[in-house]
């Protein structure tokens, strides 16, 4: 069985990345495509999880994890970035996603609560890049 590349992290059929340095969430999806993945897309509560776990990882140094979750039209209501599909399973923070001030298009996971918030797309947070694994 292969398993992921040096430094990614299996979980069931996908490798995942934890990079430390914070960057606006563009260039985090740059970053991701840089190295032939995606920046991290949640479907299930389990993998959800996961993520968390990985950022509970690098505490205190990981306060915020950038996930693909952007806004799509003019409802402020979110799709995945790279597989253009709407989020089926969600955490929103109690008021979230709130949308304060009118530009928080961009999906944010709080270390350690692991709650997810809308945030402006321009602020610095860490980021897990989500591949799958090269079977
Ligand atoms: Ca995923
Ligand atoms: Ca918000």
């Amino acid at each position: 069985m292969s398993s992921c590349s040096e430094g990614w992290m299996q979980y069931l059929d996908h490798c995942y990345l934890l990079r430390t340095t914070p960057t606006s969430w563009d260039n985090a999806i740059l970053q991701c495509q840089s190295l032939g993945s995606y920046l991290v897309e949640i479907e299930t509560k389990e993998e959800d999880e996961w993520i968390r776990k990985i950022g509970a990882l690098e505490i205190p140094s990981v306060n915020g994890i950038w996930t693909g979750g952007t806004v799509f039209g003019n409802e402020h209501s979110f799709i995945w970035n790279n597989s253009k599909k709407e989020l089926n399973y969600t955490n929103w923070e109690e008021n979230e996603p709130n949308n304060y001030g009118g530009n928080e298009d961009c999906l944010v996971i709080i270390v350690p609560d692991g709650n997810w918030y809308d945030e402006i797309c321009d602020k610095q947070y860490q980021f897990v890049c989500e591949k799958k694994h090269p079977f």
